[in-house]
């Protein structure tokens, strides 16, 4: 951090906080749409099914008292793949760096079996990290919504109620969090809001669609990789490959005709021209890799390891 610190020295003060706040909870709870909704900019994908999120990523808000790490991460489950054991590795290892832990949970339900082992992963991993729990979408929950269960799982800093999808709730989120943060530098320049690369984005954006459009076990059996990804002069070509594990997958994702890839290639292309502010010409072609997510060496290859992320210099 050193380089870093003489670059944006100039633009905090000495009671300046900063640091890694871990959003972590259940598949599905919201965590990837709340900070999405915070920054104001879609920075990782979003889907009505579990197991969207697949990876760290990191999302930057600054202000000008405070600038927030908030880490996206899988959510917590019973892995029964490489992958899953992957996904939850990823959640424990932003548990273990987290300066704050956000624990997001749905209050749209009762609460689940789930939650007590993400309770146990919580005190194991961090016990003395300060926490807040996020009681999200309060626009789903009835009157009749007992809290006290939620509240009881793990000892608290704060509490707060959202609604990650209206908005509800997070201005006093960031405000409330504030004070739980470290003294500490503008890590990044105050415009920055995401470390990652355009081809992961491209790449997370077409699996996002798939994931939006298929059903069953497809969204938890598709892979992304992008081949090509180059910049001409008023276009954008983009070549990407789509895995999945088993033909009758394959059959599913092409659909009727084409059907289907159409309607994939062209919504992805819809959301990747409005990232890059140009033409884009997508093409994607669908491969069947079997049992893919046992598969180390190509979960390395599509970016599904786990790299040597440092407290303060994530990524
Ligand atoms: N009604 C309502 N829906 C929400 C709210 N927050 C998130 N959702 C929806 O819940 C679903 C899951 O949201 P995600 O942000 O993908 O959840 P996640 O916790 O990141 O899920 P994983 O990445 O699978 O762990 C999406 O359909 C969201 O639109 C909320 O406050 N209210
Ligand atoms: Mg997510």
């Amino acid at each position: 951090m050193d380089e870093l610190d003489s670059i944006f020295s100039d633009d905090w003060s000495e009671d300046h906080r900063s640091g890694l706040v871990a959003v972590v909870g259940r598949p599905n709870v919201g965590k990837s749409t709340l900070i999405n909704a915070i920054l104001g900019q879609k920075i990782a994908i979003v889907s009505s099914k579990p197991q969207t999120t697949r990876q760290r990523q990191l999302g930057i808000y600054t202000r000008d008292d405070a600038q927030f790490l908030f880490v996206d991460t899988p959510g917590i489950h019973d892995p029964r793949t490489r992958l899953g054991d992957y996904m939850v590795k990823v959640a424990q290892n932003a548990l273990h760096d987290a300066d704050v832990i956000l624990w997001i949970l749905d209050v749209s339900g009762a609460l689940r079996e789930e939650d007590t082992v993400i309770a146990d992963a919580i005190k194991r991993a961090a016990a003395n990290t300060p926490k807040a729990l996020v009681l999200n979408k309060i626009d789903l929950a009835g009157e009749d919504c007992d809290r006290r269960d939620h509240l009881a799982l793990i000892k608290h800093d704060l509490v707060f109620e959202t609604s990650a999808r209206n908005g509800a709730g997070l201005p006093n989120l960031i405000d409330g969090l504030i004070p739980l943060l470290p003294l500490g530098p503008r890590y990044y320049p105050s415009h920055q809001v995401s470390e990652s690369n355009l081809r992961f984005l491209a790449a997370e954006i077409i699996r996002e669609k798939i994931v939006e459009l298929t059903s069953d076990e497809i969204p938890y059996a598709v892979a992304v990789e992008i081949s090509r990804f180059s910049e001409k002069k008023d276009i954008n070509i983009i070549d990407a490959i789509v895995y999945v594990e088993r033909e009758s997958q394959k059959g599913i994702v092409i659909g009727k005709r084409g059907k289907m890839i159409k309607r994939i290639g062209s919504d992805a292309r819809a959301d990747l021209e409005r990232l890059l502010e140009r033409h884009v010409h997508l093409q994607t072609r669908v491969k069947v890799l079997k049992n893919w997510r046992s598969n180390e060496q190509f979960m390395k290859r599509v970016g599904y390891f786990l790299g040597k992320g440092k407290k303060g210099q994530p990524g």
